[in-house]
């Protein structure tokens, strides 16, 4: 009894420091979320008609998911996804896996050396383009504690789109008409061609190009089932994009979010002249067969989606109505009506929206975040992320540092003694 006096007596100071930690880790937790809160408020107040599909997220408890990869593919609307993920991550200071550039070493696989440095951090977010690789990737997001989450597009729709977006007909010499793809699809390409240019690697099976497939297995069936079955256990969520809203309600179950969290506007979407509207049935039957790895791919995705869809019950529909009113609501209170025409590379130009005028400043910038561009969203977390570092002294370990010489100061002079 009194042996066990004293030990409790000695490790009191131990227990009170403990104590003292968990309780300035939680005032810290509380802090951060009170301000997280504060956002969403906002956007709540701003968003709700009815107060309809609020009650569903008080129920049932689960904790945010901070831990996401979000495999980026092109032309499937991964820019308004993207968006999505910058704001959410931003508001709430998380860190990102970033690159010098747009790109994380895509065309190549992902590899560890293609991210800026995170210094030991755990990064929480990462969706810029980069190419499916499973080792290093779950190096640094592990499976246990992360979510993968990517989105597919119909094949017809998304090649479609890639080779007019990547200007694939110009750059394989079959002019940029509108029958260019047409001329395309007589006889495909070898696979040389397809290392002529950065886009060119999108030529055929544009989809299962980003999520890693090798193109020596583009023909060979067994491998392509053996590798969709492969992602159908890496991903927690293949999102299509055909059933944008849909993906995003269940991406927010997934994820533990909230509707105001998943609210978008659509970004990057090509200028209505430049949509192929109706291709002929040979043109869509030829799609499909030069790119028959991506129609094996979506069809069995699509499959899973709807049945995961099925899953949730009849409560996910309350959540679909209460999220398409909030995404107008944002809309009609964020933007002008018209649109203007934005370059997105080179010659290309997409739809761009305007920022209404006449919002209050902390509106404006609620609303600008909703609009702004991939690369201007970049910029500004690499900006973030190096006055992040510079507090701490990081910045250091980045540049090189020029060193110069002594003779900027005098008081330590060198004053020799003269030998007597
Ligand atoms: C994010 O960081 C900024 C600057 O350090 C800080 O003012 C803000 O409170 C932080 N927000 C959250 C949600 O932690
Ligand atoms: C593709 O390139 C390789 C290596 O450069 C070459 O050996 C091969 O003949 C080329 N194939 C075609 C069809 O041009
Ligand atoms: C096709 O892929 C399978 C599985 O990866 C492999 O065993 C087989 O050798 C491949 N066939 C050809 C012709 O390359
Ligand atoms: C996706 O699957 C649903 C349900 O099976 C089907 O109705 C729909 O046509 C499919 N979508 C596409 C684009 O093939
Ligand atoms: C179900 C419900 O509360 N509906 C209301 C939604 O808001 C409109 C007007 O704001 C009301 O007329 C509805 O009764």
């Amino acid at each position: 009894m009194r042996i066990f006096h004293r030990r409790f007596l000695d490790r009191l100071p131990w227990i009170f420091l403990l104590l003292s930690v968990i309780y300035l880790l939680y005032t810290y937790s509380r802090s951060n979320e009170q301000e997280v809160n504060a956002v969403r408020q906002v956007i709540r107040r701003l968003t709700q008609g009815n107060a309809s599909g609020l009650a569903q997220e008080k129920e049932g408890k689960c904790f945010p998911v901070h831990h996401i990869l979000f495999l980026k593919t092109h032309k499937t609307g991964s820019s308004t996804m993207a968006n999505i993920f910058f704001r959410y991550g931003d508001s709430r200071n998380l860190t990102f896996v970033l690159s010098p550039g747009t790109l994380l070493g895509w065309p190549h696989k992902f590899h560890i050396t293609h991210p800026l440095r995170l210094f030991s951090k755990v990064p929480n977010i990462l969706c810029s383009h980069a190419r499916f690789n499973k080792k290093p990737m779950n190096w640094l997001f592990p499976r246990e504690t992360s979510k993968y989450v990517t989105i597919l597009r119909n094949p017809v729709d998304n090649f479609e789109s890639v080779f007019n977006f990547a200007q694939l007909g110009k750059q394989l010499g079959f002019g940029d008409n509108l029958d260019a793809l047409e001329k395309f699809l007589t006889k495909g390409i070898d696979y040389n061609s397809t290392h002529k240019g950065l886009m060119t690697h999108l030529s055929r099976n544009p989809m299962m190009f980003d999520l890693g497939l090798s193109p020596k297995f583009y023909q060979n069936l067994t491998a392509v089932k053996k590798y969709i079955r492969f992602l159908n256990k890496e991903f927690d969520l293949v999102m299509i994009m055909d059933y944008f809203d849909e993906s995003l309600v269940l991406m927010k179950r997934l994820l533990c979010w909230e509707l105001e969290d998943i609210l978008y506007v659509k970004l990057n979407a090509r200028l209505d002249k430049e949509i192929a509207k109706d291709l002929s049935k040979t043109v869509q039957e030829n799609i499909k067969r030069w790119n028959m790895a991506d129609v094996l791919l979506f069809d069995h995705f699509n499959a899973t989606f709807w049945r995961k869809v099925k899953m949730e019950g009849p409560s996910f529909d309350d959540d679909l109505a209460a999220f398409r009113r909030k995404k107008e609501n944002i809309k009609s209170l964020c933007l002008k009506d018209e649109m203007q025409q934005e370059r997105a590379y080179h010659e290309k130009f997409v739809k761009g929206y305007l920022v209404r005028d006449d919002l209050t400043p902390r509106l404006k910038v609620l609303c600008g975040h909703f609009v702004r561009k991939e690369n201007a969203f970049l910029d500004y977390l690499r900006q973030k992320r190096m006055i992040k570092l510079r507090t701490i002294g990081l910045d250091k370990f980045i540049k090189v540092q020029t060193e110069s010489g002594w003779n900027t100061a005098k008081d330590l002079q060198y004053k020799p003694i003269k030998s007597t």
